[in-house]
């Protein structure tokens, strides 16, 4: 009965293909930032989205006001980050959406 012993072994892939497909990619939003007055505010914006679990990069142009992050779409949403920027006393509201 070997073939029954090892007839697992297909769903196991299936099973784990389905897993992969499940994962979806990175997206990356840009959100206009206000209140960044000095070159230290981008670094507290650059550490409060990445305090947001699943932000995986995050760049802050202090000189165009925005922050583009990307983010893993299962774990983090648009609305956390730009709360996140918020409750660091740096509003933001999505201007690119992912
Ligand atoms: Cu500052």
């Amino acid at each position: 009965m070997r073939h029954t012993t090892f007839g697992f072994l297909p769903l196991l892939g299936m099973l784990l293909n389905v897993g992969v497909a499940l994962a979806a990619p990175p997206q990356t939003a840009t959100l206009a930032v206000e209140n960044m007055t000095c070159g230290t505010c981008p670094i507290v914006v650059k550490k409060a989205l990445e305090r947001v679990p699943g932000v995986r990069a995050t760049a802050v142009d202090f000189d165009k006001k925005t922050a583009t992050v990307t983010f893993d779409p299962d774990k983090a949403t648009t609305a956390r980050l730009t709360q996140g920027t918020t409750d660091a006393g740096f509003p933001s509201k999505l201007i690119a959406k992912p």
